[in-house]
């Protein structure tokens, strides 16, 4: 559809930015903070370690005068669970408390409205050792941890998204420093569905209880969102599309949404001998939730053919990059997408097309939670950063939404990836996506000093005039 001419961006549009509180904030053991699955990993060589991160613990005030200046209306960040409960479940730190008491009333004081993501690929280690995401009881754990957010915050958070990313946890877990593996298992993929079930009940749990407790808050979930493509009119190559498109995506907002399972996706479980132990209360949870809105990253679509039975799982593959399984679907590149340095394809319109899906299928609000571009950026001589081609990639992807918006699509927000710089999850520092250039490398803390990148100068333009003006 070629729009004639299109609808501007809402008055109430939260522009702003995300990061996570493992690859920000540092301090990870300062102050009463237990350590989570982030603290205890293989850090992947060449790249940094997350003790101190880009120290937003010490500087958030610097940070957040910083996305102010920018004029953000909201930002995005995460609550470490280990900074609140250090053994995951029971007693409640109170210098944790205090921190993000501090931290939300700073974005409150610059009128930055905080989106508080509850869980964003940090498991407490102590509740790794309890067996994780495995056991039933993880649901109870995540319940007591929603209470406690919603006791301290809830007076002033009225966004909340539950779990970064779930879709990413269950498919490429390893990459990211998540998964937790038991030791005897003779079924991985069983397992694996069986951690992703008891998330979907507890964040199905944490829907109701924040309902309960704060009836004027507004929750949804923030999986990764990419519209899968049919590498071509192929039938089979469409019947894979709608094979990853389910696995990948629908599984997780069927579920969040609606309270079921993806029929799909029940018959690849099937096939696959892993559908998980459900209880009739775990239905009745899942049916008894509904989001508010839909927040959701998105990086690029996927493409995939159908199988030719020989693909494995890629053991690299990670949030973007392709991937098969022999029997349902072979991702492959696509011809008519550049990629990014980091190998991530770029794919603006099919961010639109994304939004498009997103909306027909489930009729609720969507807020960007993520997107962006990871790039190496340098710090020149005279402070400056020109990073042109994030600006490029972010012009594009807002076009998009505009789009969208004249398509029908009620979009709430726009919160790329990521305010400042900080840790990459498996590729270092290395890999800037910020507005905000942070002086370190992976393994040099150096001075830690903040810059502003062009992009800083041209968001801030971008979201004086809601939107209305992209150019640089
Ligand atoms: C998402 C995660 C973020 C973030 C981003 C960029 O998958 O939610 O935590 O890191 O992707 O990914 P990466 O750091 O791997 O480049």
């Amino acid at each position: 559809m070629l729009h004639k001419t299109l609808k501007p961006f809402p008055d109430y549009f939260l522009w702003g930015a995300s990061t996570s509180a493992y690859q920000v904030e540092g301090a990870a053991l300062e102050d009463g903070k237990g350590p989570s699955c982030q603290d205890v990993k293989d850090i992947p060589e060449g790249t940094a370690d997350l003790s101190v991160s880009v120290d937003h613990y010490h500087r958030y005030k610097e940070d957040i005068a910083l996305m102010a200046e920018m004029g953000f209306k909201s930002y995005r960040f995460s609550i470490s669970w280990t900074r609140i409960l250090p053994e995951g479940t029971g007693e409640v730190n109170p210098k944790g408390i205090a921190f993000y008491n501090d931290l939300i009333d700073e974005c409150l004081k610059y009128g930055i409205e905080p989106i508080v993501t509850m869980f964003h690929f940090d498991m407490p280690a102590a509740l790794d050792k309890r067996g994780s995401w495995s056991v039933r009881e993880s649901i109870d754990w995540f319940a007591e941890f929603a209470a406690v957010l919603f006791k301290h915050f809830g007076d002033r958070v009225k966004y909340w998204l539950t779990i970064n990313e779930q879709n990413m946890l269950t498919l490429v877990g390893p990459v990211i420093g998540t998964m937790y593996i038991p030791q005897e298992t003779d079924n991985l993929t069983k397992e694996i569905y069986q951690q992703n079930h008891h998330q979907l009940v507890a964040q199905a749990k944490a829907m109701q209880i924040c309902h309960e407790m704060l009836p004027e808050a507004k929750i949804g979930p923030a999986p990764n969102i990419s519209l899968v493509y049919a590498a071509s009119s192929k039938p089979e190559d469409v019947l894979a599309s709608q094979n990853y498109n389910a696995i990948r995506n629908w599984l997780y907002l069927d579920a969040a949404v609606y309270g079921i399972y993806n029929n799909l996706v029940w018959a690849y479980l099937e096939e696959l001998d892993a559908v998980p132990e459900i209880s009739q209360e775990d239905w009745d949870i899942m049916r008894a939730a509904k989001p508010d809105f839909i927040g959701f990253n998105y990086y690029n679509t996927a493409t995939v053919a159908a199988s030719d039975g020989t693909e494995s799982l890629d053991p690299a593959a990670d949030q973007q990059t392709s991937r098969g399984e022999s029997g349902f679907y072979r991702g492959t590149d696509n011809p008519h997408l550049p990629k990014t340095e980091f190998g991530w394809e770029i794919d603006p319109i099919g961010f639109r097309a994304t939004m498009r899906e997103l909306y027909s299928r489930y009729r609720l609000p969507l807020l960007v939670t993520e997107n962006g571009l990871g790039a190496y950026d340098s710090l020149e001589e005279d402070g400056k950063i020109h990073d042109q081609y994030r600006i490029h990639y972010l012009q594009d992807h807002i076009a998009q939404i505009q789009e969208a918006i004249t398509d029908g699509v009620e979009m709430l927000g726009y919160n790329p990836w990521s305010a400042i710089d900080l840790i990459s999850t498996h590729e270092g520092i290395k890999k800037r996506y910020g507005f905000i250039y942070v002086d370190r490398s992976d393994d040099e803390l150096k001075t830690l000093k903040r810059y502003r990148k062009d992009s800083f100068f041209w968001y801030k333009k971008v979201i004086a005039a809601n939107g209305a003006d992209l150019t640089d």
